[in-house]
């Protein structure tokens, strides 16, 4: 009775990589390569597969990763040894200068394999938005936002975001980057410092000093000089500790519609971050699987195509929760997917009679004290709206 079929006039694509789970940053490292594939059984489990093209994506070339990384950081990344492994006495200060090999960005084995398999998910996502064989293109793989052109940062080594936009831009005029991971999406932001062809919006916790990366405050619009077209197209939107479902959808949807009637993008690349979400060992919001979904959701409703990336998200199950959703968010069966049972899961057989059933509606982790007064919230809303008498299309 729940058949889940293909949506009606239009292709949700799927952009998955297998190889990527086996690779281990470390035991304590935060960040679990794992949560890919528990995203993926998931909407398997959900039947989910059946209403879209799914796709075993390729490994990113070194051209294409060239495309925005240097060829220095790239050589550097390719042949540096694993931590466990002996230094290189003849390169001493290239992971200082490049930021490899601390507890944030270490070298793992692999780890070029890796990087090449997460950009390559976000290619492949990239081009079949540019070819328009998708409408929307989901590649949770991706996401990895702090990444510069010559230097890993906090997790991320290779911005695959950076290099799909780039892609875009050889389709589409004009492409909105919005990024609802818990941290400032500085990388991708700063790529596109110096276009107006490229908008980036970012949602996080701000707190210069106790939280990274320190950066993205409401008035960090970009480079005002005088020749700088891109000036006044990054938006921040910085925020405290607890925000609720209620309170961030209010945000996000004056935000993006203002943004949407100003900028008319011809494109969204949305970075679905999942730290963003309460319970999350990094993160600091109060966000549920509902209220994260909900950004997509809204993105969906301005029919434009659109690229759903991964990010950070650092309670397994909760990433999988949050992101099995907002794959039924693209395929629109949102509605009644808590109605739904899902078939050959290995826990189905001992949940199933029971009201623990793992369903994505359950509320996440313990509530956190909320920080986030209405009055400010306004006036974020405010300085935004003011910045965007600066932006047209
Ligand atoms: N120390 N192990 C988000 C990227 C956030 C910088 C403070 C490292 C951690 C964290 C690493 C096992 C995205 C910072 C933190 C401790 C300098 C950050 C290894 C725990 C561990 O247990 C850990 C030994 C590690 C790292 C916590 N790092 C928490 N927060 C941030 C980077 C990436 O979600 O936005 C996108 C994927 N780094 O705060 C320090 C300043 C390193
Ligand atoms: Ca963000
Ligand atoms: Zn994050």
């Amino acid at each position: 009775e729940y058949n889940i079929t293909r949506p009606k006039g239009y292709t949700v694509s799927y952009h998955f990589n297998a190889d990527m789970e086996p690779h281990h940053f470390g035991l304590t490292h935060p960040m679990k390569p794992f949560r890919l594939t528990l995203t993926k059984s998931l909407v398997t489990a959900y039947g989910m597969n059946f209403a879209m093209d799914n796709y075993n994506t390729r490994i990113a070339t070194y051209e294409e990763l060239n495309s925005f990384h240097t060829s220095d950081y790239l050589d550097y990344l390719h042949m540096a040894p694993p931590e466990e492994m002996p230094r290189d006495i003849d390169n001493p200060d290239k992971e200082v200068k490049f930021n490899l090999g601390g507890s944030d960005c270490p070298l793992f084995h692999g780890l070029y394999d890796y990087c090449s398999m997460s950009a390559g998910s976000s290619l492949d996502a990239a081009r079949k938005i540019c070819n328009k064989q998708s409408d929307i293109a989901i590649a949770w793989g991706g996401g990895l936002h702090h990444a510069k052109k010559s230097e890993a940062s906090g997790f991320c080594y290779i911005n695959d975001i950076v290099l799909a936009i780039l892609q875009l831009l050889r389709c589409y005029p004009r492409v909105l980057y919005i990024d609802i991971d818990v941290h400032h999406g500085d990388g991708v932001e700063e790529a596109f410092y110096s276009t107006d062809r490229v908008l980036t919006c970012s949602f996080h916790k701000y707190a210069p000093e106790v939280f990274f990366p320190g950066t993205g405050g409401l008035d960090d619009n970009g480079p005002r000089s005088e020749h700088n077209p891109g000036a006044h197209h990054a938006i921040n939107v910085p925020l405290n500790d607890g925000i609720t479902d209620e309170q961030y959808a209010h945000l996000f949807q004056s935000i993006i519609g203002k943004i949407n009637e100003k900028f008319r993008p011809s494109v969204i690349a949305l970075q679905c971050g999942a730290d963003s979400l309460a319970g999350d060992r990094l993160g600091r919001f109060n966000l549920q699987v509902q209220g994260h979904g909900a950004c997509a959701k809204f993105c969906k409703t301005f029919g434009i195509p659109m690229i759903m990336f991964g990010g950070g998200g650092y309670t397994p199950r909760n990433v999988a929760r949050a992101w099995a959703y907002e794959t039924s968010v693209a395929i629109e069966i949102d509605e009644k997917i808590n109605k739904i049972i899902p078939e050959h899961t290995p826990w189905r057989k001992h949940f199933v009679h029971e009201e623990l059933f793992p369903s994505l509606e359950q509320i996440l982790g313990d509530p956190r004290v909320n920080r986030n007064s209405q009055k400010r919230l306004q006036e974020i809303i405010q300085h935004v709206h003011e910045q965007l008498r600066f932006v047209n299309a």
